[in-house]
């Protein structure tokens, strides 16, 4: 048995070969930029990167099937787990394909491989004697026959008195809760209160891990990984790890592969993380490859990309897991990203605040490497970040298409008009032309040292840099002056310029590849990267390259336009179903209402009372008379707001007093979804003040 490595690798070098996994996405819901920001973006340049390398790398992911999200989706939806795992499995799977998220196997947890090597797994644990077993008490639904798991309870709060919390969280107060601690807990299956019942589980005492994990992360890791990952790992480390439980009472999900477990399943974060090695597996198999040297052998970096929820599970839980069965490799780092917000919200798939991957596919067709670049520009590596239609806008007029296009097309253009698309001759080069070839031999080791320590965005700003170095060398040497004059010399400006096209289109590629490829197939080329630093002759004299093609289109404002519109809807539509409806009161008989004189009135005058906040003083024509009211509306609308508007008003309201000003009625309001007040408002012509409601 290998012991397990513990050690950093400096530098790639080091490595023969790369595990690279990216966070298996549970199939409850697709994929949104949040998503793809935190995870799939980062771990797809890391593994293009690493290839044009040349390095052996197996780039992992697959959908995460099971878990309580996936068996409350169902519930929600009518339909059974396993076509909600189906039905987002296609989705998710089909848009990571369109968008190039270049995985080496997508697999599924689902799949029977990944079911044999969980349980395999779990076995190994058990009888190496790795697991405490604990009988405990649950809250069980006695009419569904089941146990409840957290998200299957709500009740009140003890800490804040909600009445709407959820068995493992509150989320007005944020605390974190135990579904026992509920007050008046109720089973959202059946609403029934559920009993207490015991029941066995098993728990892996990540307790017996501590001293260990302490050094690996904060001693041997304390300088290459993440500041924001050492954070979280810290104040885990400095609460003290407890026992934790492996094992549930639940009905989706992977059987517990011992005896007296009948009806418990695997913590699906027990199996989740396990799906990258069963994943690896398949590819394997697939390829004609051994998956074990991926997941055994020391000369091997294993990198996680995650969003920052998934820290715990990547740093501490599953490397105890892994410690315990003893014959894998821990990751040589897990590069967790901070939240992405979208328009200064977070991200939430139940409110459908998103930008989701399969509706850009379709809203801007042929333009993943657009999203790919504004979601790497603002990408959360240090701290939470926006995304707004405005930036991705800007980030492709201004830069891609400013920048990066115009220098493409100003390039393939003009070699096409002077040489017809045939690269010229150079002749003796400037001082200029040898600083901008040096500078450009310079940017692979540039963006390579960025890319290796994670700082993708960093990196995405080094190769905009190459196609700036273009742009300041066309503009500063004007070639399209020049060219009736001294032609010579603008044979030698435009190799020099077609030198750094062809390095951008190498470059680019692990950050724009469909972009890349199209560049390569103008300039009919297909370099390796190490050559870009190797030779300043990229592209040879004689070289025919072709056509000019538009890279970056401008995005109207009409196009930005229409995705703000759709976000605003969803608002509304969220505010609308959150809206509560008050019961109904008690009875009121006819006589009670025929008490209550109702009358059409304007709004002839208002003015704020002086020294309260909430009060207008109006006064108001009844039909009958021009009476004063109090109203306690100043919070919602100025004085000059309400100066005409008609209104409802309670005209036989016994008189009171309000701040000294006799009130002498009152105007009927209600609450529009936002909370504003809005006037109860008489419409229809020929309503006159006075008309009496009934
Ligand atoms: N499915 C959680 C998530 O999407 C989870 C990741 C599993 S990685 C092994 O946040
Ligand atoms: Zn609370």
């Amino acid at each position: 048995m290998l012991e397990n490595q513990t050690r950093g690798f400096a530098n790639l070098s080091e490595a023969k070969r790369y595990t690279v996994t990216a966070a298996l996405p549970y199939t409850n819901g697709p994929i949104h930029i949040g998503h793809l920001a935190g995870v799939y973006v980062p771990s797809d340049i890391y593994a293009r990167y690493l290839r044009l390398q040349g390095k052996d790398v197996a780039f992992i992911c697959g959908s995460d099937e099971h878990g309580v999200a996936i068996s409350m989706k169902a519930k929600k939806e009518g339909i059974t787990p396993q076509q909600v795992i189906d039905k987002y499995d296609g989705i998710i799977r089909q848009s990571f394909s369109d968008f190039g998220i270049s995985f080496d196997n997508y697999s599924r947890t689902s799949s029977k491989i990944h079911h044999e090597t969980a349980s395999a797994f779990f076995k190994k644990l058990y009888d190496n004697g790795d697991f405490i077993e604990e009988v405990t008490e649950q809250l069980y639904d006695a009419k569904a026959d089941q146990f409840l798991a957290d998200r299957f309870v709500t009740g009140t709060c003890p800490k804040c008195e909600n009445p709407e919390a959820y068995g493992d969280q509150c989320e007005r107060c944020g605390s974190t809760l135990n579904a026992t601690d509920l007050i008046n807990p109720k089973s959202t299956i059946t609403g029934e209160t559920p009993i207490l019942k015991s029941t066995k589980h098993w728990f892996l005492p990540l307790d017996r891990y501590q001293d260990f994990l302490q050094k690996w992360i904060l001693v041997d890791h304390a300088k290459d990984w993440k500041v924001n990952v050492l954070g979280q790992v810290k104040s885990w480390l400095d609460d003290g790890l407890k026992p934790r439980a492996v094992t549930r009472d639940l009905d989706w999900g992977i059987d517990v592969p011992v005896e007296g477990a009948q009806g418990k399943k695997l913590y699906v974060w027990f199996d989740a993380p396990i799906g990258y090695i069963s994943s690896t597996k398949e590819w394997a198999a697939r390829e004609g490859k051994n998956w074990e040297p991926y997941w055994k052998d020391a000369d091997t970096k294993l990198v996680h990309f995650i969003g920052k929820d998934n820290i715990v599970f990547h740093c501490i839980i599953f490397p105890a897991m892994l410690k315990a069965e003893g014959s894998f490799i821990l990751p040589d780092n897990v590069p967790a990203n901070e939240f992405l917000n979208l328009e200064g919200n977070k991200l939430s798939t139940s409110k459908n605040w998103a930008v989701w991957l399969h509706e850009y596919l379709i809203d801007f067709p042929g333009k993943q490497d657009v999203l790919r670049y504004a979601l790497t520009a603002n990408a959360p590596e240090t701290k939470d970040n926006d995304f707004t239609w405005k930036d991705f806008q800007a980030r492709n007029n201004n830069e891609l298409a400013a920048v990066f296009g115009n220098f493409i097309n100003r390039v393939v253009v003009l070699t096409n008009k002077y040489y017809d698309g045939i690269v010229p001759t150079p002749n003796e080069l400037t001082e200029v032309d040898e600083q901008t070839l040096a500078e450009l031999k310079a940017y692979p080791a540039v963006i390579a040292s960025s890319i290796e320590r994670y700082r993708f965005r960093e990196a995405q700003g080094e190769l905009m840099n190459v196609a700036r170095l273009g742009n300041k060398y066309l503009a500063d040497e004007e070639p399209w002056k020049m060219v009736k004059t001294d032609p010579a010399r603008v044979q030698t400006q435009m190799y020099v310029a077609l030198q750094i096209a062809t390095a951008l289109s190498v470059l680019a590629e692990p950050f724009l590849p469909f972009t890349a490829k199209k560049l390569s197939s103008i300039l009919k080329t297909n370099i390796p990267w190490s050559s870009v630093s190797e030779t300043s002759d990229l592209l040879p004299a004689g070289h025919q390259i072709g056509e000019a093609e538009i890279l970056f289109a401008q995005i109207e404002d009409a196009e930005i336009q229409k995705q703000i519109d759709k976000l605003e809807a969803t608002k509304k539509a969220n505010v609308m179903e959150n809206q509560v409806v008050e019961p109904q009161k008690a009875t009121a008989t006819f006589e009670d209402f025929a008490q209550l004189d109702l009358r059409v009135g304007t709004i002839l005058e208002a003015e704020k009372m002086p020294k309260a906040n909430k009060l207008l003083v109006l006064k108001v024509d009844t039909g009958i008379d021009v009476r004063t009211i109090v109203s306690g509306i100043a919070e919602h609308f100025s004085p000059e707001e309400v100066i005409g508007k008609r209104v409802t008003v309670l005209v036989n309201l016994a008189p009171r007093a309000l701040r000294g000003v006799e009130s002498q009625g009152m105007i009927l309001m209600t609450n529009d979804a936002e909370g504003k007040l809005v006037f109860v408002n008489p419409e229809g012509e020929g309503v006159k003040n006075g008309a009496l409601i009934s």
